[in-house]
C-alpha cells in the first residue's frame, strides 16, 4: 500500500535494494568469518548447488571453465542475488515490508543451506540470520533517508529555513524554484514528471546513505574474508613444515632419465603450484591438525581413532604416484604426478582387523565428500597412503591438508579423499559414495591413456624434423609402449623415458619429418598387461574417457 507520498524512482529503489543486499552479505560474511567460513550464505547455497548439480552439468562446467568453475558459480550467484535485491528494493517502494519479507525469505534459504551442509554446526544458522537482519535494517533506513514527503521539510532546506518542496512540477531539476514565495538552494531535490506519478528523492541523503551502506558492506565483507583466512591452519602448516618427519621408507630416487626435458612437455614431477585441483569445495576446508582425528570403524574387529601426532609416529613411506581425474577428457589436463609421503593404509586397516565380507572403504572428508575404494585394491600391496606431504612440502590446503588418501591406479573420485576425517569399512551393496547417485560408476580403475603435449593442437611449426612428445599413463600396470601416427600412416614406436615404478605416468618422444602443409598427429599407448588403449571414444562419464588423442598442426 502506498503511504500517499511520492514514490522513489525505480532505479533509486533498486540501488537501495542492491546496497541493502550487499550489507546483508557483508555482515553475513563477517559472522561467518567469526564462526565458520563455510556457513557464509553464498558459500552454503553454492555448496548445495554443487551437490545437486547433475553430473552432465558438472562435466560441462569443468570442461568450459576448468579450475575457474567455482569462481564462475560464485559470480553467477552474486549476480542473481544482486538482481533479486534490486527487485526487492523496487517492491519496497510500495511498502518496506515487502522488501523485508523478501530478504527474510533469502535469509532462510541461506540458513537452510548452511544448516544442511554435511559439516554443519548449530552456529551455522547465524551468518544468514544476522546478515538478513542487517540488510533489513539498511533497507528501511535507506528508504526512509531517500524518500521525500511534501509535508516534510528537507534536512538541508530546513537548516536553511526553506521548504524543499515545490508546487511547480515543471521547475527544472536542481534549479531554484519558487515555493510559497521562497527560494531554495541548489540542494533542491530533482522533481520530475513521469506519467502521472510524481517521483522525488533526496539526492544528498541517498548518496550519503549509499556510501555508508557500501562502506559497511565492504568492511564487513573484507573483515570476514580476512578472519576466514587468518585461521590457525596456515600457522599449523608452517610449524609442521619445520618438523616434517623423514620417511622411514624413502622412495627410490627418480631415475635421471625420467624427464626428457623437452620444452612444452609436462615435467615428470608436477610442481604443487601447477597441480590440477578438482573437488566440490567452494571454500577450502580448514582442518587444524591439532584437533584432527581419523576414525576407522565399521566392519572391523577393533575401531581405531588416530590423532595427527599418532599418524606422524607411524612409519612413513614415500611413493611416486600420478593422480588422474575421471573428468579428464582425452587430451585433457586433469592428471599430475607427485611424490607423496604418508602412512600405509593397509597397515592401519590390518590393525583394525577387516571383517569378512567387507569390500568397500568409505572415506569421508571434513566437508562431507565421500569416496568408495575397493578394499582388495588397498590391501594388495600397492602404495595406498594416508598422505601428509606432497613433493617434499606439507600437503597444500587445496590438496587436502592435513591428510588425504592416495591410491595408485584409481581415479581420484573413488580414492583420493582430501581433508579426510573418517574411514568406514563397509560394503558396496550397503553404502554409496558421493558421485555414485550422481551417475558415476561406483568403481573407477584408471584407464590406459596417452596425451600429446608438444606440439600443441593448432600450432604452426617449421616444416622438417619435429619432436613430438607427451605423457602416457596406466597406473599400477605401467606403460610398455607408445606409438605415434602421422596423417593416418604407419604407427611408429616412440622412445620411452624411464620411470621409478608402475604408478606414474611415463614421458615419451619421437621425431617426425613433416612436409609443408597440415598434419594430424595421433598417439596410443600399450600397458604392461599388453592392452592397447581403445580407439573407441567414450566421454568421461560414467567411468573415464577413452579414445586416441589427436592434434592438428600446420608445418610451413
Ligand atoms: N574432500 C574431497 N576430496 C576429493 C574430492 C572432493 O571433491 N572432495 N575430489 C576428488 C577428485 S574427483 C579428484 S580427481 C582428486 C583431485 O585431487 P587434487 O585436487 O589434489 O588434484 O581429489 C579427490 N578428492
Ligand atoms: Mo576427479
Amino acid at each position: 500500500m502506498d503511504d500517499g507520498g511520492p514514490r522513489l524512482p525505480a532505479w533509486v529503489a533498486a540501488l537501495i535494494g542492491v546496497i541493502s543486499g550487499a550489507v546483508a552479505l557483508g555482515v553475513a560474511q563477517l559472522v561467518a568469518g567469526l564462526t565458520n567460513p563455510d556457513a557464509s550464505p553464498v558459500i552454503a547455497v553454492g555448496g548445495s548447488m554443487v551437490d545437486r548439480t547433475p553430473a552432465a552439468l558438472k562435466e560441462w562446467a569443468i570442461r568450459t571453465f576448468g579450475s575457474n568453475d567455482k569462481l564462475v558459480l560464485i559470480s553467477g550467484i552474486v549476480v542473481v542475488l544482486a538482481l533479486i535485491a534490486a527487485g526487492l528494493g523496487v517492491l519496497s517502494r510500495r511498502r518496506v515490508g515487502y522488501g523485508m519479507t523478501g530478504l527474510l525469505v533469502f535469509g532462510l534459504i541461506g540458513a537452510a543451506a548452511a544448516m544442511t551442509r554435511p559439516d554443519a554446526g548449530s552456529l551455522d544458522i547465524l551468518p544468514s540470520l544476522v546478515g538478513v537482519g542487517a540488510g533489513a535494517w539498511a533497507l528501511s533506513l535507506l528508504i526512509r533517508r531517500a524518500e521525500v514527503h511534501p509535508w516534510e521539510p528537507l534536512e538541508d532546506a530546513a537548516a536553511q529555513g526553506t521548504s524543499a518542496w515545490t508546487d511547480d512540477p515543471d521547475a527544472p531539476p536542481g534549479q531554484p524554484a519558487r515555493t510559497s514565495g521562497e527560494t531554495i538552494s541548489v540542494e533542491t531535490p530533482p522533481v520530475m514528471r513521469a506519467g502521472d506519478d510524481l517521483y522525488a528523492f533526496d539526492r544528498r541523503r541517498l548518496l550519503t546513505g549509499a556510501v555508508v551502506g557500501l562502506g559497511v558492506a565492504g568492511v564487513t565483507g573484507l573483515g570476514g574474508k580476512l578472519l576466514a583466512s587468518s585461521n590457525n591452519v596456515d600457522a599449523a602448516r608452517k610449524t609442521l613444515a619445520k618438523t616434517l618427519p623423514r620417511p622411514t621408507i624413502p622412495a627410490r630416487p627418480i631415475p635421471a632419465g625420467a624427464d626428457l626435458r623437452i620444452k612444452g612437455l609436462s615435467p615428470f614431477v608436477t610442481p604443487n603450484s601447477d597441480f590440477y585441483r578438482v573437488d566440490t569445495a567452494l571454500v577450502i576446508p580448514g582442518v587444524d591438525p591439532a584437533s584432527w582425528t581419523l576414525k576407522i570403524h565399521g566392519l572391523v574387529d577393533k575401531p581405531i581413532e588416530l590423532t595427527f601426532a599418532d599418524l606422524l609416529k607411524r612409519p612413513l613411506m614415500e611413493a611416486d604416484v600420478t593422480l588422474t581425474c575421471v573428468s579428464n577428457d582425452v587430451g585433457g589436463p586433469y592428471v599430475g604426478n607427485a611424490r607423496w609421503l604418508g602412512a600405509r593404509l593397509a597397515d592401519l586397516l590390518r590393525e583394525a582387523g577387516i571383517k569378512p565380507g567387507a569390500d568397500m572403504l568409505l572415506s569421508t572428508s571434513k566437508d562431507g565428500f565421500t569416496a568408495g575404494t575397493p578394499v582388495d585394491v588397498v590391501m594388495d600391496g600397492r602404495d595406498a597412503l594416508l598422505a601428509i606431504a606432497m613433493n617434499g612440502e606439507v600437503l597444500p590446503t587445496a590438496h587436502g591438508f592435513p591428510v588425504r588418501q592416495v591410491v595408485p591406479g584409481l581415479y581420484g573420485y573413488v580414492s583420493a579423499t582430501k581433508w579426510i576425517t573418517d574411514l568406514k569399512v563397509t560394503r558396496f551393496d550397503q553404502d554409496e559414495a558421493y558421485w555414485t547417485p550422481r551417475g558415476w560408476s561406483p568403481k573407477g580403475p584408471i584407464k590406459t591413456e596417452s596425451r600429446i603435449d608438444v606440439p600443441k593442437d593448432g600450432d604452426d611449426i617449421p616444416a622438417g624434423r619435429t619432436t613430438i612428445a607427451g605423457v602416457a599413463w596406466a597406473q599400477h600396470k605401467g606403460i610398455a609402449a607408445v606409438e605415434v601416427q602421422v596423417d593416418g600412416g604407419e604407427w611408429r614406436e616412440a622412445t620411452l623415458a624411464q620411470v621409478p615404478g608402475p604408478d606414474t605416468w611415463r614421458q615419451w618422444s619421437i621425431v617426425a619429418d613433416l612436409a609443408k602443409g597440415k598434419h594430424v598427429i595421433t598417439v596410443r599407448a600399450t600397458d604392461v598387461t599388453g592392452y592397447t588403449q581403445t580407439l573407441q571414444y567414450a566421454p568421461p562419464a560414467p567411468d573415464g574417457a577413452t579414445g586416441y588423442h589427436s592434434i592438428g598442426v600446420k608445418a610451413g
